[in-house]
């Protein structure tokens, strides 16, 4: 700061010596805007708050949050959805560490992103002197990041850019912190030399294509198979070679299961769909072509009771070799770029023959018969509503809406609405990914407003919503076209648990007919009390059709959701817990 207020007084008094020079600040903005980073998600303060004037004065797109995790969270899918690193900005100690979850977050999903955060002294902070928001951050970023990268002198801003940049982007995606010490941005240069510093990243994530025998060894085992099945990762999802793969599992005319935010790739209507018969594809396949998914908890590490006893062989395609037999040994593994790997897999498929017969047609009946079940369900106009009742509104939201896009998270809200909602284009649903985390709703659905331009339907848990729900404000500023649904049964899980010990709620209750609608109505934004489906349907089509910021308090019945949703088998159980 001090520095800077010199600066501005020296500058006022030899207006040509000026002209001639350039700082940190610029040069920051000036690296930014030369590789196309026009979107920058944050919370101001020192050493940040000019920064944050200055990029938007000079036409970067500055959003400011109210929390740096939901920024942080905002940059990761933005990330996602771009294949170009989302940018996220904060401050020194505190605000570094509230942007931290997000970046780890960013490196487990393989989204790139870079947090940028402002850092204390390095003299005052190495010799330990207390110094404001004094913390090595730098080395507390690193476990938590691919690459972790700090600049000391304004001539390196754009080498160091552009090494985050690569490190973000290349290779398997993720998190990248970039570290950037108070004086760095009061720091003056020669203009001309500051320009000549700055680098333009060529070819960021260059393709990398898949070894010819590889694809041959996936196609041979894939030829083998008698009853296929192809998993479609986020990954997948993240590639954009939505075409390619298309035409992959068209040609193949494998069964194909889309993991969660790889819903849409092919639309969930798709014949080849295999969505709804999840447990009998796992259980019966016997040759399963993993695209950019991996073997982790979501597909049980790929053994035990939900792959069923019949031996399996597994193809994986994954740009990072250090994927291959990471849970059970990879008979074929392609290794490159998802794009890269799909195409030369398409065209060394020759003629080919789809599937034996009986296995597609078993596959179809399963799907067949478990959606008929569902059906009536979601019809259903129960007061209070229930998850299915409420969810079959949602399903024709989107059916009708297929270019909206869906942000999901909770327990029962999770996975309920993952089944139920069909998706019909890619990279639509946004959910809490592979750590199965709460609070990436707002600056998700605010993420997915500013980087597609596309109305957005955030379907919220209402304990899930409360980890991120005063970014309604944020939503309300940017007036952005976000419709929240809270799904609102008092509670994580269910809002029916007793303390029968103290005046203390239980652990999981909150307050008993909580009204959220009103937070939004603080800020202009549209509130909604909706009791039945009929209710939910009105509101929902309103707020998609006006593009108001909206918010639903979608009340539910406080006993309609289970313990953990579907993954209630996770917790551990006391032996010696009194029933
Ligand atoms: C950051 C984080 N903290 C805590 C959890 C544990 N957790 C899992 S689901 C959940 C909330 C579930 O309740 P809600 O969002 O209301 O959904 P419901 O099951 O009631 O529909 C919580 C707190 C988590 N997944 N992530
Ligand atoms: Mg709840």
């Amino acid at each position: 700061m001090a520095d800077a207020a010199v600066k501005e007084k020296t500058a006022a008094a030899t207006p040509e010596a000026e002209q001639n020079l350039t700082d940190g600040f610029h040069l920051i903005i000036d690296a930014l805007k030369l590789n196309g980073l026009t979107t920058i998600y944050g919370v101001p303060g020192i050493p940040i708050t000019d920064f944050g004037r200055m990029a938007q004065a000079e036409g970067i797109r500055v959003l400011s949050f109210r929390h740096e995790q939901n920024a942080g969270y905002a940059a990761s899918i933005a990330g996602f959805l771009t294949k170009k690193p989302g940018v996220c900005l904060t401050v020194s100690a505190p605000g570094f560490l509230n942007g931290l979850t997000a970046l780890a977050h960013a490196t487990t999903n393989c989204f790139p992103m870079i947090l940028i955060s402002g850092s204390s002294e390095r003299e005052v902070v190495d010799l330990q002197q207390g110094d404001y928001e004094e913390m090595d951050q730098l080395a507390i970023a690193k476990p938590l990041c691919k690459a972790a990268f700090r600049v000391l002198h304004a001539a390196d801003i754009g080498i160091g850019l552009a090494r985050a940049i690569r490190a973000a982007v290349s290779g398997r995606p993720g998190g990248v912190y970039l570290d950037l010490p108070a004086k760095l941005f009061g720091q003056v240069m020669d203009a001309e030399a500051g320009q000549k510093s700055l680098v333009k990243v060529i070819d960021a994530a260059p393709a990398q294509i898949p070894a010819p025998a590889a694809v041959k060894r996936a196609l041979d085992v894939l030829k083998s198979a008698k009853r296929p099945l192809i998993i479609l990762g986020k990954g997948a999802a993240y590639a954009q070679a939505d075409d390619a793969i298309r035409s992959l599992v068209e040609k193949s005319g494998v069964p194909f299961l889309p993991m969660s935010m790889a819903k849409g790739l092919l639309p969930d209507t798709h014949p080849q769909c295999a969505g709804a018969a999840r447990s009998t594809v796992l259980k019966d396949s016997d040759v399963v072509m993993l695209i950019g998914a991996r073997l982790n908890w979501l597909l049980s590490h790929g053994k035990g009771k939900a792959w069923g006893e019949a031996p399996k062989k597994f193809i994986q395609i994954d740009i990072e070799p250090k994927e291959m037999d990471s849970n059970v040994e990879i008979a074929a593994p392609v290794v490159g770029d998802i794009g890269s790997c799909v195409s030369a897999l398409l065209q060394g498929m020759g003629d080919w023959t789809t599937p034996p017969a009986d296995w597609t047609a078993a596959v179809k009946s399963k799907r067949e018969d478990n959606v008929a079940k569902m059906a009536p369900r979601l019809m259903n106009n129960n007061v209070p509503m229930d998850y299915h009742g409420a969810l079959g509104v949602l399903r024709t939201v989107m059916k009708e809406r297929p270019d909206a896009i869906l942000v999901n998270e909770g327990a029962n809200t999770l996975d309920l609405a993952r089944g139920i909602i069909d998706m019909y284009q890619p990279r639509k649903r946004l959910d809490v990914g592979t750590w199965g985390i709460m609070g990436i709703g707002m600056g998700y659905a605010i993420a997915a407003a500013i980087e597609t331009g596309k109305p957005v339907l955030a379907v919220e848990g209402d304990s899930a919503f409360g980890f991120s729900g005063m970014e309604v404000e944020t939503i309300c500023r940017y007036k952005l076209p976000v419709c929240i649904v809270i799904f609102n049964n008092d509670g994580i899980y269910r809002g029916t648990d007793i303390n029968n010990v103290s005046a203390d709620p239980a652990p999981t209750v909150f307050v008993k007919g909580s009204r959220y609608d009103k937070m939004i109505e603080a800020f202009g934004g549209v509130g909604v009390n909706a009791t039945s489906p009929d209710d939910l349907k009105r509101a929902v089509n309103a707020a998609m059709d006006s593009g108001k910021p909206t918010l639903i308090n979608a009340v539910l019945d406080p006993g309609a959701g289970s313990e953990s949703g579907r993954i209630g088998n996770l917790n551990p159980q006391s032996k010696l817990r009194k029933k």
